[in-house]
């Protein structure tokens, strides 16, 4: 970690400096958004520095279990009206990715640093400190680090928050962000305490019945095109509507997918609205990058998981699903 010494310096002199801090996790907040945040979050308490936690979107009921998700606030007008003079964003590779573009605009009065804190390779560094570890499995991990750099102590609590973020982005240990480096912060992890009954039961055991019966509709979908080697499968606003569910129920489809034998590459279109469509890709090719496709149409992640959103509309042809 020798080669973030100085971002790991930097973020800790903002933060001694600050008075309010605004530590920001992105819209639709994940596992590792949430558990750097409140990794995050604990540190600042035991420096007794005032700060808050925010994301645009409510926090799922699930990450019931994270020691002190319920500070956290999806209130716009309320943090415009304090004065923060330090901002974290956490795991999103741009602020419109966080859903907090706005805001952040509205923040500018008071000219808040920004610190960045990311693993996504698309990042664009916004910030004004950018700690952004493309190699680092998640942002979590990357808040370990920087605890560890500053030998701070690490409670029960803020290990059970960071190694929530290891598991989820790692898909419990599977994918190519598991390395040794996230293993070994995740042993560290657990030998200060950390929950992983809970980790595991609320994040990787919870799934809703009616979250398998969509998952259901889009894998009786799946289609193969056998000239490129891709495959496609698609979800209408109306499977949404049919089961009474949100589309959070989508997540985790596409990793699933790419679990197939010799495919190029999965993609699934997910209509969110009438007209807008969210495109999940993913790759275990070693040649094709999926991060760089995304980014051509506006979108971002990583080398092997990656994603965008285009207004256009679903159709079906013999070889797959695709947009026009
Ligand atoms: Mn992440």
């Amino acid at each position: 970690m020798k080669e973030f010494s100085r971002q790991f310096e930097e973020i800790k002199e903002h933060i001694d400096r600050a008075n309010r801090i605004l530590i920001i996790s992105h819209q639709k907040p994940d596992g590792d958004t949430l558990g750097a945040a409140l990794g995050l979050s604990h540190f600042l308490d035991s420096l007794g520095k005032q700060h808050t936690c925010f994301c645009i979107h409510k926090v799922p009921q699930h990450f019931g279990y994270l020691p002190k998700i319920e500070t956290f606030t999806s209130d716009h007008e309320w943090i415009k009206r304090h004065h923060y003079d330090l901002v974290c964003v956490l795991d999103s590779g741009d602020l419109v990715y966080a859903g907090v573009e706005d805001l952040i605009k509205d923040l500018q009065v008071h000219k808040p640093i920004i610190i960045n804190i990311d693993h996504h390779p698309t990042n664009t560094r916004f910030g004004h400190t950018n700690l952004v570890h493309e190699q680092a499995s998640s942002t979590s991990e990357i808040i370990f680090h920087f605890l560890d750099y500053h030998r701070h102590p690490i409670s029960q609590e803020v290990a059970t928050c960071l190694l929530t973020g290891i598991i989820t982005d790692t898909g419990i240990f599977s994918n190519l962000a598991t390395t040794s480096s996230s293993l070994e912060a995740a042993a560290k992890l657990l030998g200060y305490g950390a929950r992983l009954k809970n980790i595991m039961l609320y994040t990787m055991r919870n799934t809703p019945l009616t979250h398998l019966q969509l998952w259901g509709k889009a894998l009786s979908r799946l289609k193969e095109n056998p000239e490129t080697g891709i495959v496609t499968t698609a979800i209408t606003v109306k499977d949404f509507e049919e089961l009474g569910i949100e589309d959070e129920a989508t997540e985790g489809i596409a990793n699933f997918l790419n679990t197939l034998r010799k495919t190029k590459m999965v993609m699934v279109f997910k209509e969110s609205e009438k007209g807008k469509i969210k495109v999940s890709l993913r790759t275990t090719d070693p040649y094709i990058n999926v991060a760089t496709l995304a980014k051509a149409f506006g979108g971002g992640g990583h080398k092997k998981a990656a994603g965008f959103s285009i207004e256009a509309s679903l159709i079906e042809t013999e070889n797959g699903w695709d947009i026009e």
